[in-house]
């Protein structure tokens, strides 16, 4: 029986996945590195650090610890500056229903997010208070697809990870839930949907009877 549900943030409840791209893109465009939203695909749900490592491997020249401070700090200026106006009509359509079923139906909720700014976005959504429980993305030893952030939350709803399903918009995710041993929800884009469980192109499909009724199958 489902008695949890783990949220990724970024792509699953709001469209921060397109700024944190226009953030990467602004700043490989001024070191001369190519990103284009293909490729971006690769790098949803990898944390700032591992990004940015994937992002300066495109070219040729090396970067010092101090320098890739340097360069993941602005990055997250730029993204903190796209993310300031966010407010509750950013919320992705269904998700705040769904936030609110699963409130009703006593269903746990948990956030796995490896941003160090969901914090800052679900404040601004005004949805803080739905969750049972946030993991700190900065105390965990890997990041996604490492199952670990999934598996912290689901300890901290004091679930086992068999009665939790997760929701994800990347493949890093699908395959951090999935090692998890935890029923997989994709959602978005067709090479994720087919990595999970269960997946659909629009959040408006993720409802609570519809969750439930995949994840008893
Ligand atoms: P920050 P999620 C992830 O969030 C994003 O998908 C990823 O693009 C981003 O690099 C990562 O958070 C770190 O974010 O720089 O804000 O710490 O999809 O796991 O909610
Ligand atoms: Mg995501």
């Amino acid at each position: 029986e489902l008695e949890g549900v783990i949220f990724d943030l970024d792509g699953v409840i709001t469209d921060t996945a397109e700024y944190h791209y226009r953030a990467w893109k602004r700043l490989a465009e001024e070191l001369g590195l190519p990103l284009d939203r293909e490729w971006n695909e690769k790098l949803k749900g990898l944390s700032r650090m591992d990004s940015l490592e994937r992002i300066l491997a495109q070219g040729s020249r090396s970067y010092s610890d101090e320098e890739k401070q340097i360069l993941a700090a602005k990055k997250n200026e730029y993204y903190r500056a796209m993310i300031a106006d966010l407010s509750p009509r950013d919320l992705l359509p269904g998700i705040g229903e769904l936030l609110q079923e699963l409130k009703q139906a006593g269903i746990r909720i948990g956030l796995a997010s490896a941003s160090k700014n969901a914090p800052a976005v679900v404040k601004r959504l005004e949805i803080a208070d739905a969750f049972d429980t946030i993991v700190d993305p900065a105390r965990l030893a890997k990041g996604k697809p490492d199952p670990e952030i999934f598996l912290k939350a689901a300890e901290q709803l004091g679930l086992p990870p068999a009665h939790c399903l997760g929701i994800e918009d990347a493949k890093a995710g699908i395959q951090a839930i999935r090692q998890a041993q935890m029923f997989a929800v994709g959602v978005g884009d067709e090479s994720v949907i087919m990595e999970a469980d269960w997946g659909v192109p629009d959040t408006l499909e993720l409802t609570l009877a519809a969750l439930r009724q995949q994840f008893d199958q």
